[in-house]
């Protein structure tokens, strides 16, 4: 019986955000009502296919890193465009708010699809990186890079920087605690928020059509060439996180490493968010649209697919992918049954 109160944490832990809302740490933005139709508006469609995000002031880009399925900024010399810093960008769809929404993978060398995610920090009450996770959004396809912009790249992101990839003390957070619980899809949308709201930005002979969901395409394709810098287009945005928009200050991708968290085994950094703030251009981000693509929309369950390396918080309660819905139920009523009997017994 010693276990049922771990049980209780770890339920406890597991409905914490979506009970008890954004309690704790920061808290709620009053004025949230206000920035978040803003950030909606200031935001723009932009075209579906394969991106690079450079960060204009230090020239970092947002690389995924295979081994710990993680989005950290590149470091130095190496930072350059190749596999792994080219992103699918697939489009969310439209809703009253004009569907600005996007979501961006990667799929990692095993082929699942993972999206760059919004993670919650509970002690400090708000969402504080960017992490990669399962896509729960879009995930209808899984869309490999389909041209290789660096044939023969060898570089790989330097691991030696910005803190060496060793196991730590443990006297971090467990990864539990990490409360990156349920996915929420708001936290695997993002919102390109142009730099200059008076202006839509222009993509070369590349247009997306929110009506339809897709590029239109006039002439000829641009082919893709790191060398030659040729590209559909280049443009600068922040990348805002549409987690949290209306009741938060908004948060936007900032390429600092973060290692708030154990919550890679080799607690390799992830990428930290930062209050937006309108006119900081030290939170611009230059996209490269390298090369347009149309993805279906939606998404698919799929139990092959299921997340492999991070055992994350609700696969401990039940397997939502083999289990028929009464074990639900069935948990239900065993966990008020021993939260009973628990109470009973102190
Ligand atoms: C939206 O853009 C306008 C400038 O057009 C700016 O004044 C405002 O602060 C922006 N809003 C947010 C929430 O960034
Ligand atoms: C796709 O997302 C849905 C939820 O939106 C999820 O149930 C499903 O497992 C995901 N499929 C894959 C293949 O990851
Ligand atoms: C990049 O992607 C292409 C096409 O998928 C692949 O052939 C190539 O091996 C990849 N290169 C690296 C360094 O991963
Ligand atoms: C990797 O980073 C470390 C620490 O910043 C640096 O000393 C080393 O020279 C870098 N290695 C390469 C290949 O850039
Ligand atoms: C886009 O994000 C906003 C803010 O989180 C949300 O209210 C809206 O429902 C999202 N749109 C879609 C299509 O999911
Ligand atoms: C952690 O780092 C060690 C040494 O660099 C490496 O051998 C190991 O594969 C890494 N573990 C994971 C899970 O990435
Ligand atoms: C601008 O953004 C950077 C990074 O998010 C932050 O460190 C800095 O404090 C911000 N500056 C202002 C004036 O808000
Ligand atoms: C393109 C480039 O600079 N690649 C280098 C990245 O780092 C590795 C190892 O650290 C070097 O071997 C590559 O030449």
């Amino acid at each position: 019986m010693s276990s049922i109160p771990f049980l209780l944490f770890i339920i406890c832990v597991f409905f914490s955000e979506r009970v008890f809302g954004v309690e704790g740490g920061e808290g709620t933005y009053p004025l949230a009502y206000i920035t978040g139709p803003q950030i909606l508006e200031n935001s723009t469609h932009i075209p579906t296919g394969f991106y690079t995000f450079r960060h204009v002031e230090t020239g970092k880009y947002l690389q995924f890193i295979d081994f710990d399925n993680q989005v950290v900024p590149t470091d130095g010399a190496n930072s350059t465009v190749f596999n792994g810093t080219l992103w699918t960008v697939k489009w969310h769809g439209d809703d009253e708010y004009g569907g600005k929404n996007y979501s961006i993978h990667h799929l990692n060398k095993v082929k699942y699809d993972k999206c760059i995610s919004t993670r919650w920090d509970h002690h400090r009450g708000l969402d504080d990186a960017a992490v990669m996770w399962q896509c729960e959004v879009d995930n209808i396809t899984r869309n490999d890079i389909n041209f290789d912009i660096y044939p023969g790249f060898k570089g790989v992101y330097n691991e030696s920087a910005p803190r060496p990839l060793q196991r730590r003390k443990r006297h971090l957070e467990p990864r539990y605690i990490n409360t990156y619980e349920s996915i929420r899809q708001d936290k695997q949308q993002w919102l390109f928020m142009r730099a200059d709201p008076s202006e839509t930005p222009l993509w070369s002979n590349v247009r997306f059509d929110p009506k339809t969901g897709e590029n239109r395409i006039n002439g000829p394709m641009i082919e893709p060439d790191r060398e030659k810098d040729q590209h559909s287009g280049r443009h600068l945005f922040y990348l805002v996180s549409a987690a949290h928009l209306w009741n938060m200050v908004p948060r936007c991708i900032y390429p600092q490493a973060s290692y708030e968290f154990d919550f890679t085994p080799n607690n390799t950094g992830v990428t930290a968010l930062d209050h937006c703030f309108w006119g900081n251009t030290s939170q611009l981000w230059e996209a490269t649209l390298w090369k347009p693509e149309n993805f279906p929309l939606g998404y698919t369950p799929n139990p092959m697919y299921v997340d492999d390396q991070v055992v994350s918080s609700r696969f401990l309660l039940w397997n939502a992918h083999t289990s028929p819905g009464s074990t639900v139920m069935w948990w239900g009523i065993l966990v008020a049954f021993t939260f009973i009997v628990w109470i009973c017994h102190h």
